[in-house]
């Protein structure tokens, strides 16, 4: 059977990755089907070096073609914080998503509202001992003062679609993994993936 290793400890991006990935004929395997647990250092210069440094370490380690995600939140009102350091944004070590986003929220005290954000995600492919392909996407919204919704994760309760007037967290999965940012760099992955597993 082909298998795909979905290289990521976030267990978000886990669920959102297995429903977009359905379709493909391969089966899905996560880092804690296989017992693997890695924690690569993410010091690249950008998304891309971050995306395929993950996507390379988990090859390696597992034997298995890998897809990793690189992604953040770009603020524009904050000069495109938090960015590459989006699950990194606080000053406190062991704050986790809450804590960031009402940190994102403080710091924008002040600021001229509306908030632009998007939302960008790359994904990079590696083939164990081969090469590694990377994509992009994006998703354009605002951030909103005050949080709504319980879905998905990190800073989804806060940015919010003005057309949907819906945060991403109030989006059902079918929704976001129609309108994210993931969504989109998934879409241009999946014709990689088809080659690659001869699809
Ligand atoms: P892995 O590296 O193991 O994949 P991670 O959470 O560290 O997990 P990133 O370094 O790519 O992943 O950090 C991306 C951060 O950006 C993530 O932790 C969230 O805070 C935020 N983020 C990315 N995609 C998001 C989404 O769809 N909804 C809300 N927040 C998101």
């Amino acid at each position: 059977m082909k298998q795909l290793l979905i290289a990521t400890n976030n267990k978000g991006k886990v669920i959102e990755l297995q429903d977009l990935l359905k379709d493909l004929e391969v089966e899905l395997i996560t880092p804690a089907d296989i017992n693997l647990n890695l924690d690569v250092e993410e010091d690249g210069r950008d998304y891309a070096e971050n995306a395929a440094k993950k996507a390379i370490a988990f090859a390696r380690a597992s034997g298995l073609i890998s897809l990793a995600d690189d992604s953040g939140l770009e603020v524009d009102a904050l000069d495109g914080a938090p960015g590459l350091y989006s699950a990194r944004y606080h000053p406190k070590p062991g704050a986790n998503d809450a804590d960031r986003r009402a940190y994102m929220l403080e710091n924008l005290q002040g600021k001229p509202q509306p908030w632009a954000a998007h939302f960008h995600a790359t994904i990079a492919v590696a083939i164990p001992g081969g090469d590694v392909q990377i994509v992009d996407g994006s998703c354009y919204g605002v951030i909103t003062p005050e949080e709504r919704g319980d879905n998905g994760f990190g800073y989804d309760p806060i940015f919010l679609f003005p057309e949907l007037n819906k945060t991403m967290a109030e989006l059902g999965m079918e929704e976001k993994n129609r309108l994210s940012h993931r969504a989109k760099a998934v879409m241009n992955a999946i014709p990689i993936l088809q080659r690659i597993f001869g699809l």
